[in-house]
């Protein structure tokens, strides 16, 4: 059966070329795409070629762009190299983009993923003038069958004044149906509660809305998303994993959690996969996760029934991955369900339910406060993403690092934080490969001896020691102390040197 099932928009095919000309210089674009997955394989390319011939004639053609999360290098990458960005908002993991960020020739907005549909909502990005958003079919009725994402789809094809739909084959039809696109939002005054009380509870319907006669142009794609196979889970992440889940079962021994914990919400990455690992090892049954992106991993983890259900707005799976999910659809469909963005991450939502926030970090300093997202206070790596959602409204939010990055030049604990994401009020524990700090009920000076004692590499201990044990002294508030002087002197010398270590 044709994808393309709409008469009036199967008219509307053309080329990727054809629709990027569409796109004018100082747009502002709306994108799909969530963690290297559902982004629009085509036109950005087209878009970018468009750019570089525009400079090689003396113009400038640059565009701001607006999308769920992370792409992949088709899309970030492409219109990076082309020097097309003017400004990217909310998240992004492309190593070309960073690295232009990072010289200060693209403005990048690193904002809450929850956030980002109400911002626009507000108008604070303007006008959205064209929706560029990856399908995985047209419905006869116009709406669409979304793809691997949702992420902000919904608000860029209800805001933007154009649309351009990417219809692509390798995704498969049988996506149609595991979708929930909750229409119900309001601007305040006139907000209503969101009537989700379990985290699989379907709220809205599978399909995206689209005013057909804004759709300018469908352009037909067989590509796949940017997704590899994952790497085998290393000694470090394992510790880790094993740290957190014992004390899940210290929690549940003390009664403060049940035997099927509460909603998970975990990052991606080797840690995040080693911890889902570990709760199948460890015997645990009928979970649930309130996520942002579903990998691999949760895949064997519902087939066991160790999971029961998982909500997310992403759908990142390897090609193997994909295989598997295909091979069972009529069961993962029933356990699977992707929602927009405002809603996975929603605050309302991730406060009712209890989740447990697990995510990776930079670096926490000795009170807890958490870094995310900068080295060295100055150069960001990807963004804040969803973090920031979880932390702040779970029921308990974990932090995850080795304690060492860079072979051992670098302490992942450090005095002062060089820049904060989740502040010590958001996060409840720290996890390294030494150990683990439950920062619940804690002062500041109680936090700072429980994570050195805890948390600090061995290397790394005794300086975070003396540091705490000169500012109890010299500080002038003793509440936090601190050597604001020598404060971020680790940062520096890594600057200077390379090695935090003196
Ligand atoms: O750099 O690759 O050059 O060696 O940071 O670190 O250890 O590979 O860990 O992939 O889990 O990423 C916080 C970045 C961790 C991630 C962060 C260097 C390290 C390496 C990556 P190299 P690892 P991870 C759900 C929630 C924010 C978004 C989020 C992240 C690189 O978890 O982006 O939580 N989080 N989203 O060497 C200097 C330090 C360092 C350091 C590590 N202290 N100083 N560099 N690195 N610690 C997902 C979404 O929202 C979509």
């Amino acid at each position: 059966m044709s994808r393309i099932r709409h008469p009036e928009l199967a008219a509307k095919v053309m080329t990727a070329e054809q629709a990027a000309a569409l796109i004018e210089p100082g747009m502002t674009v709306g994108m799909s795409g969530f963690t290297g997955a559902g982004y629009p394989k085509a036109v950005p390319q087209a878009l970018a070629a468009r750019m570089t011939a525009a400079h090689a004639r003396g113009e400038t053609f640059r565009v701001r762009v607006l999308t769920g999360a992370s792409t992949a290098p088709e899309l970030d990458g492409a219109l990076a190299r082309a020097d097309g960005l003017d400004l990217r908002l909310p998240y992004q993991s492309d190593p070309e983009l960073r690295a232009r960020v990072n010289r200060g020739e693209i403005d990048y907005l690193d904002i809450h993923l929850s956030h980002v549909a109400q911002y626009a909502w507000f108008g604070l990005f303007g006008k959205i003038d064209v929706a560029v958003i990856e399908a995985t079919a047209i419905r006869e009725d116009g709406r669409l069958v979304p793809s691997s994402s949702v992420g902000n789809n919904k608000t860029w094809l209800d805001l933007a004044d154009k649309v351009i739909v990417e219809v692509n084959r390798w995704q498969p039809e049988a996506l149609d149906g595991m979708h929930d696109v909750y229409y119900g939002t309001a601007l305040p005054p006139h907000r209503k509660p969101i009537p989700l009380v379990n985290p699989d509870d379907r709220i809205g319907e599978p399909y995206l809305r689209c005013d057909p006669s804004k759709i300018v142009a469908v352009v037909e794609t067989d590509a796949p998303d940017r997704n590899s196979a994952f790497a085998p889970i290393d000694e470090t992440s394992k510790r880790i994993a094993g740290h957190l889940i014992e004390f899940f079962r210290h929690e549940i021994a003390r009664g403060r959690l049940g035997p099927q914990l509460l909603p998970l919400q975990s990052g991606v990455g080797n840690i995040a996969n080693a911890v889902l690992a570990g709760l199948r090892e460890g015997g645990f049954r009928g979970l649930t996760a309130f996520t942002e992106v579903i990998q691999d991993g949760m895949l064997d983890l519902l087939a066991d029934g160790v999971l029961k259900s998982a909500s997310a707005t992403s759908f990142s799976l390897s090609p193997a991955g994909i295989e598997r999910f295909l091979a069972d659809i009529a069961f993962f469909r029933e356990r699977i369900v992707l929602r927009t963005q405002e809603i996975s991450n929603h605050p309302e939502l991730v406060r009712r339910l209890g989740c447990i926030a697990m995510n990776g970090m930079v670096e926490a300093d000795i009170y807890g406060n958490v870094n995310s997202t900068h080295v060295a206070g100055t150069s960001v790596i990807n963004g804040i993403g969803g973090s920031g959602d979880f932390a702040r409204n779970g029921f308990m939010s974990c932090f995850l690092t080795p304690s060492t990055a860079k072979n051992g030049a670098i302490s992942c604990l450090v005095p002062m934080a060089s820049h904060v994401d989740h502040t010590e009020h958001d996060v409840s524990v720290l996890v390294t490969e030494q150990g683990l700090a439950d920062l619940r009920g804690l002062s500041p000076r109680q936090r700072a001896r429980t994570i050195i004692a805890n948390c600090a590499h061995p290397t790394y201990r005794p300086l975070l020691e003396d540091y705490v044990e000169r500012a109890s002294r010299d500080s002038r508030g003793k509440h936090t102390p601190h050597l604001l002087g020598e404060a971020l002197a680790w940062h520096q010398r890594f600057l200077d040197t390379g090695d935090m270590r003196p």
